[in-house]
């Protein structure tokens, strides 16, 4: 999978170098390819934002240095049309069953935006080269895309086939399965005055599949009710 990021803090995805991604990308499994936005400015200051119309608070991002950044990227296409995925707090919240869906995808592109976001034509003008997103990593405020391009490349290439050792973890995983994780515990078995659950330990897996289940339901009803199937049970 080809993933490309448009930034002014380029810096900022040096994170995407290491761990799981890294090795991907190491692996020939992932392409990213990061990029400066103000590569594509032509004056002195490489400026890329200005007053908004209609004033208010803040700077925005002016238009031209993306529309030349983003043609670069749709150039170097291996598709016709790639997916434009824009982080924005007004985009529609990202998911796993998204993260699935683009991971399916053979060409992503990331627009990072700081300041009071970019010029909204940039979104208009560029669903003529792709398919245009837009998503939020959640209802609370970040100060740019940046964070949520970690988060989101992070979700989508653990999907990609052979980037995680063992597929296993991939199935039994949390919001695949629409219940919270199970706990887990290692060794030693007594820690400070807290012990493993003895099921755990008793060898019997059916038990130990059972009680997990268990686990999970009784999690997902304290701590996120709104996963779980309306009403009383059947
Ligand atoms: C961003 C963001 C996601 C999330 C994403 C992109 C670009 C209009 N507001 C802009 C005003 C306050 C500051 C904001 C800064 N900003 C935030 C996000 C996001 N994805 N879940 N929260 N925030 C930009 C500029």
């Amino acid at each position: 999978m080809r993933i490309d990021v448009v930034s002014i803090f380029p810096e900022y995805l040096s994170a995407l170098d290491i761990s799981l991604i890294g090795r991907a990308r190491e692996d020939g499994l992932l392409d990213v390819r990061v990029h400066d936005l103000r590569e594509h400015t032509h004056d002195r200051h490489r400026t890329v934002d200005d007053t908004p119309y209609g004033g208010g608070a803040g700077m925005v991002m002016k238009p031209e240095p993306w529309a030349e950044a983003l043609d670069a990227v749709a150039d170097d296409s291996p598709v016709e049309r790639p997916t434009l995925l824009v982080p924005t707090p007004s985009g529609t919240v990202f998911s796993q069953p998204l993260a699935r869906e683009l991971a399916g995808y053979e060409h992503l592109v990331f627009a990072c935006g700081r300041y009071e976001g970019i010029d909204e034509r940039v979104f208009q003008w560029a669903a003529e080269r792709f398919d245009v997103r837009l998503v939020s990593l959640g209802d609370y405020v970040l100060n740019g895309g940046e964070v949520a391009v970690l988060a989101m490349v992070e979700a989508v290439g653990r999907l990609i086939p052979g980037v995680i050792g063992n597929p296993e973890s991939l199935v039994e995983e949390s919001h695949e399965g629409g219940l919270l994780e199970y706990p887990v515990y290692t060794k030693p078995s007594s820690w400070r005055g807290h012990e493993v659950p003895p099921v755990l330990l008793s060898g019997d897996h059916g038990k130990i599949a059972q009680w997990r289940r268990a686990q999970q339901v009784e999690r997902t009803r304290l701590r996120r009710p709104d996963l779980l199937p309306e009403g009383p049970l059947a």
